[in-house]
């Protein structure tokens, strides 16, 4: 907790550390009611910082009781050295010298769960970014890289296992009931990778034969009951490890490599050199407990943090403001894989949707920051979408404007270049540079400005010369402490296609002939036109293709237009952006006509366009499942300018309902068709059956507002009868949203009766409640706050309810009497004691105040007000509700 006004960090005041460590040797002797650390360090001054005089040493420690000191092996006593909360300081009197510490801490007791931690009965731990300070004295920061030697001692009976970075070295036993393990990790490492794990653990063994022809084991730890629930996780390892050394040429390093689940997590996971330890939820999955959303994310979480073991542990950042080279890489490399593990145009409709909804959010509200922050508070708040999706967004534009050979070479001399190195977002841009011979000078912008630039785009054509142009206007809305804003390079991907749906030869004025049907220019300039001769007749132009870069698209399409591109553009993302856009206004005229009090009338063009969809039994049926899917609330609420939550929600389902009527048969034929196959073919978690399922289920949701009988005992059978999650989730989630009610409490405490002892699936079961729309919203979170499955203290189930109530379920959370806000205060100020991390994550709605009406605004004020006055705030909640009021 604070006591003092938390201090603003700063990127210009960067410096480099005056001491470096080069070993680390640790003991742990693990209890029930402390731990004793054990640190020696060898350490020497860093060359690079030198001046004459040796410096103070001031190392970061909080929370740790010191009941030793040594330097050189003479013991320091009181007036040797100061303590305060966060740090310990002393005079070196030699430019090399090992420093030995002894603390205390209690883990038993550590709810944060940062630093080392238990998660029900096992030990283990979480330091990114600056949890290791919590463990014992050290410089704490990503530049001090050291290699690691770990003992862990604890007893034998409780923890049999015994974990910690790189190979095992040596074990024993103890005659008192203990035992112990040493743990070798010769990679330099900086602390934030540190990781620690001790329990009655299980696990699957596998092994991985790299390019080179090294054997490596792979073991995934779980506790006993979840051992049949691995599989999928190591298949995924496998393949991910394949996959780095195929498209980017990087191969594993260690003997061995190990994941381990835990209950307890804040996020999802963490690249812990050689140990990863995972939140259980983004490593077990199998058929029965699992949906197919559950796997896609296994595969995603788990190939995510094996990357980070060259794109962030090989190749490490310099200080937090370079988050965005180690994590918007790593997204931008998982999304690759994920695409071609599955399909991919897919699963860049899912990476659009999501960015578009809650990145550009965050980037229109008072925590917009850049994607290489200037400063922060506390950082554990800058893990943010920004510096991921927005940060891989950067990095996926600087392949579209490399190409992929010449981004290929480009990360191949960054990996080489600095391998074993602590380095920044520059570092990456100009190995990008050098490898091809790019300026990348202009585009670096995108790493320093923050905010979604808006590009507006209009045309002519001119048919006595057959010349058309494009003219695209570029503008940024202004951010916290970043008024104006310089213009970006903002790749386009585009096309024009003619009036037969066939794609006309792209020549710009000057060229000597077409080039291509697609291809992308950069706008580089605030206005700037772009003129195609040879141009036969007006075409329609489609922009943005693979949507190439993050901004907001300003162009007059016509419905019939947006009609004409969803059956006719080569660009499969586009076709599904052309829907959705259709839909946008549509909806538009919806939420009007209900905010007039009009009776709504849905324009039957965006009803016909979604029946050609699903008459077309060509298309993947992943695509379709995509295609049949309006905008969600999140979104519609993101684009409007005062977001009307209720008109929203009643004008998207008006549109449902109407869709479900008009198109109640060729819905009713597939459903059940591909209902048919999922009852003849046992489970499997692949891309195909994925869409399979994707389709049945949409089609499911949709048939049930019909409230047809019929509908009711097929969702009934599914429910009862699926082999998989997927299935009978939605079935259950499809009736929970319905009016019969009976049904809904029958399936809801079968399920839980089922399930009551899977954590992961009673999560599942607390957020389809959570975020029902039906009314009685808080009533219902009070209720599930009271069942025997929810604690507090788990960061799942905090997300499964609270999460749900506040992110998903608007028109409850927005109740006009402001009691869901006034909830998600209550529940904030009691977990800014428990878990700082948590209770900052939950005031992401709280936030996003101005876009709401006045009386609301005022309310969600009053609440922000009210969390800033409650007591001691931890720097995460400070910060956060300080920017917010601001
Ligand atoms: N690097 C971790 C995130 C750590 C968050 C610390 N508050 C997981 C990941 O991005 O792979
Ligand atoms: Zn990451």
């Amino acid at each position: 907790m604070r006591t003092e006004q938390p201090k603003v960090i700063h990127l210009k005041d960067y410096q480099a550390p005056d001491y470096l460590i080069d070993e680390t040797h640790l003991t742990f002797e693990l209890y029930e009611d402390r731990t004793l650390v054990h640190a020696r360090l060898a350490m020497q001054r860093n060359d690079a910082a030198a001046s004459s005089a040796l410096p103070p040493l001031l190392l970061h420690g909080q929370e740790l009781e010191l009941l030793s000191l040594s330097l050189d092996g003479r013991p320091l006593g009181l007036g040797d050295y100061q303590i305060d909360e966060n740090s310990l300081s002393l005079q070196p009197d030699a430019a090399s010298f090992v420093l030995e510490s002894t603390v205390c801490i209690h883990p038993e007791t550590n709810t944060a769960l940062e630093g080392l931690y238990k998660s029900g009965k096992m030990f283990c731990t979480q330091c990114e970014a600056e949890g290791f300070r919590k463990i014992t004295y050290y410089l704490d920061r990503p530049d001090v890289m050291s290699s690691f030697t770990t003992t862990v001692k604890a007893d034998q009976q409780r923890y049999p296992i015994l974990l910690s970075n790189g190979n095992p070295v040596a074990s024993g036993s103890e005659d008192d009931g203990r035992h112990w393990a040493t743990w070798e990790d010769p990679f330099k490492k900086p602390a934030y990778l540190f990781a620690l794990v001790a329990g009655d653990l299980w696990c699957v063994e596998d092994s991985f034969t790299t390019m080179s022809g090294r054997e490596v084991a792979l073991r995934i730890y779980v506790e006993p009951e979840n051992i049949d629930k691995c599989q999928h996780a190591m298949d995924s390892l496998k393949r991910s490890m394949r996959w780095d050394e195929q498209v980017y040429g990087r191969e594993y390093d260690l003997d061995i490599f190990m994941i381990v689940a835990v209950n307890d997590f804040n996020m999802g996971a963490m690249e812990n050199k050689g140990l990863n330890i995972f939140n259980s939820s983004a490593v077990l999955a199998r058929a029965e407990t699992a949906t197919d959303a559950a796997h896609q994310r296994v595969e995603a979480i788990v190939a995510h943090e094996y990357f980070h073991n060259w794109s962030g542990n090989r190749v490490t950042c310099r200080d937090w403001f370079q988050l965005s080279l180690k994590e918007g890489f790593t997204v931008f490399r998982d999304a690759g894989f994920s695409s071609d593990m599955n399909s991919a145009t897919v699963k860049r409709i899912e990476d659009v949707a999501y960015l578009r909804t809650h990145q550009f959010a965050e980037d229109a509200g008072p925590m917009a920051h850049p994607v290489r922050p200037d400063s922060f508070i506390e950082i554990s708040n800058f893990y943010t979408l920004t510096v991921y999706e927005k940060g891989a967004e950067v990095v996926r534009m600087i392949q579209t404007l490399l190409g992929e050979e010449g981004f290929r070479k480009g990360s191949d001399l960054y990996f080489e270049r600095h391998d074993g190195q602590a380095v920044t977002c520059d570092d990456f841009v100009k190995a990008m540079e050098d490898a091809t011979g790019a300026d990348l000078q202009q585009f670096k912008r995108w790493y320093s400005q923050a905010g979604t630039p808006r590009l507006a785009v209009s045309e002519a054509y001119d048919p006595s010369t057959q010349r058309y142009s494009l003219t695209f206007r570029q503008s940024c809305p202004p951010t916290p402490g970043q008024a104006e804003k310089l213009p970006f390079v903002i790749p386009v991907k585009l096309g024009l296609l003619d009036s037969q749906g066939r794609e006309i030869p792209l020549r710009l004025v000057g060229e000597g002939a077409a080039v291509g049907t697609d291809r992308v220019i950069s706008v580089t300039d605030a206005e700037q036109c772009f003129t195609f001769v040879d141009t036969p007749e007006q075409p329609l132009p489609s922009l943005l293709r693979g949507f190439s870069a993050p901004v907001k698209l300003d162009f007059p399409y016509s419905r019939d237009q947006l009609m004409y591109l969803m059956q006719h553009d080569s660009d499969g993302f586009n076709r599904w952006e052309a829907g959705q856009q259709l839909s946008v206004q549509v909806l538009r005229e919806l939420i009007d006509q209900q905010q007039r009090g009009e009776a709504m009338s849905v324009d039957q063009r965006l009803i016909s366009a979604l029946g050609s969809v699903l008459d077309n039994d060509r298309l993947d049926q992943a695509m379709v499942a995509e295609m049949l899917s309006l905008p969600g609330e999140a979104y519609l609420i993101e684009i409007s300018e005062v977001a009307d939550v209720d008109a929203i929600h009643a004008a998207r389902e008006h549109a449902r309902r109407c869709i479900a009527e008009a198109l109640f048969e060729p819905l009713w034929r597939r459903y059940q068709a591909n209902r048919e196959l999922s009852r003849q073919t046992p489970y499997v978690a692949q891309s195909e059956h994925f869409a399979r399922r994707a389709l049945q289920n949409i089609a499911l949701s949709y048939l049930m507002l019909s409230e047809r009988r019929e509908v009711l005992a097929a969702c009934q059978e599914q429910f009862e009868t699926a082999d998989n999650m997927t299935e009978r989730l939605t079935a259950m989630a499809v009736m929970v949203n319905s009016p019969f009610e009976a049904e809904r409490s029958a399936a809801l405490a079968t399920f839980a009766e089922a399930f009551k002892d899977d954590p992961l699936v009673m999560d599942q079961w607390f957020s389809v409640q959570a975020g029902s729309a039906m009314p009685g919203g808080l009533e219902r979170v009070h209720h599930l706050m009271r069942h025997a499955a929810f604690t507090i203290k788990n960061p799942n189930k905090v997300r499964a309810v609270i999460g749900a109530f506040a992110n998903q379920n608007h028109v409850n959370f927005h109740a006009l009497d402001g009691s869901g806000y006034r909830f998600l205060a209550d529940q904030i100020i009691m977990l800014n004691a428990l878990n700082p991390q948590i209770a900052s994550r939950l005031l992401t709605p709280l936030t996003r105040w101005r876009k709401y009406d006045d009386a609301r605004q005022a309310l969600m004020r009053g609440e922000l007000e009210r969390v800033l006055a409650s007591g001691e705030l931890s720097s995460d909640v400070f910060e956060v509700v300080s920017k917010s009021l601001a």
